[in-house]
């Protein structure tokens, strides 16, 4: 049988671990995960056929290269390149959990979401057109309950969809981050597309994204891999203009336009109740 890869990813607190918990069974040997100090396992199980492999891994808002938790996120889908992300939000927190999933939009990773809380998100008397946002992000989303298992078979179901390349609604979009940001990361895209090398990292859309944020990681891996004083130059060019004309640094621009996005995006898919809610997460 074959094997799929996947991984959990999402913001603390958002059902990761009860979802793993429910999939790889109570019965199921999850040992932790390669000895670190974050919060990781591994679990396997099968479905319909198809053996899987599938890891918790820590809570992250975001994966900018900050924190123990997004450095080891970041990490394992880079070293472990699980075949499907499965993003797990918030469903009654779609403004914040959307973020993450902006993230990995970027990475150009095959992905299903979790819309889990779904009872929050109905208990609020919220509609979501989940079908439509997920069309617009090119991302099938699937809602769950993973405290009590509602959905986990349909999410499989789709995972295993995603994984064969029959899901119609997977399509690779790109984040627009407006103009000014758009012909920066075009520019440096560009040039990082003539370099062989830079396939190790994901697209090169995603590390030009993360060259303007001048993130860690990506630095590093510059230094490693290819002539980093060229990069760094035109890098920096970039950087300048669009802080000149943005008059704000590049960094806090990127995540206004991803939030931009998402609050758009809901705008058309998201009719909020008017309940209040215990969710506190
Ligand atoms: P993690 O931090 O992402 O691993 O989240 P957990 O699986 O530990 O869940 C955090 C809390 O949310 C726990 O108290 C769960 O029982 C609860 N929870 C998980 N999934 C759901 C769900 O679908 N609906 C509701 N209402 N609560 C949930
Ligand atoms: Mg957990
Ligand atoms: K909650």
């Amino acid at each position: 049988a074959r094997t799929i890869n996947i991984a959990l990813v999402g913001n603390p607190n958002c059902g990761k671990t009860s979802l793993f918990n429910i999939a790889s069974g109570a019965h199921e040997h999850v040992g932790n995960y390669g000895g670190v100090t974050v919060d990781a396992k591994q679990g396997y199980f099968h479905y319909k056929g198809y053996n899987f492999n599938i890891y918790d891994l820590p809570g992250t808002y975001s994966l900018s290269a900050y924190t123990p938790e997004e450095i080891y996120v970041r990490r394992h889908l880079i070293n472990e390149t699980p075949d499907i992300i499965v993003n797990v939000v918030v469903a009654s927190n779609l403004e914040r959990n959307l973020y993450l999933t902006t993230e990995l939009i970027d990475m150009d990773l095959s992905m299903v979401i979790a819309l889990n809380m779904y009872d929050e998100l109905e208990n609020a008397g919220s509609i979501l057109d989940y079908k439509t946002l997920g069309g617009m992000i090119g991302v099938p989303i699937v809602p769950t309950i993973s405290k009590t298992g509602w959905g986990i078979e349909n999410l499989f179901d789709t995972i295993i969809k995603v994984y064969e390349g029959e899901d119609p609604i997977v399509r690779h979009i790109h984040i627009n981050h407006g103009s000014v940001i758009e012909s920066g990361i075009t520019v440096i895209k560009d040039e990082l597309k003539t370099d062989p090398k830079i396939q190790k990292y994901f697209s090169p859309r995603y590390l030009a994204i993360k060259m303007l944020e001048k993130d860690r990681e990506a630095e590093v891996f510059l230094h490693k891999e290819v002539n980093y004083d060229k990069w760094a130059a035109l890098r920096d060019k970039e950087v300048e203009r669009i802080e000149d004309t943005l008059g704000e640094d590049v960094e806090s621009a990127i995540a206004n336009e991803k939030y931009g996005f998402i609050s758009g995006a809901l705008k058309e898919t998201l009719t909020p109740g008017n309940k209040e809610t215990a969710n506190t997460t």
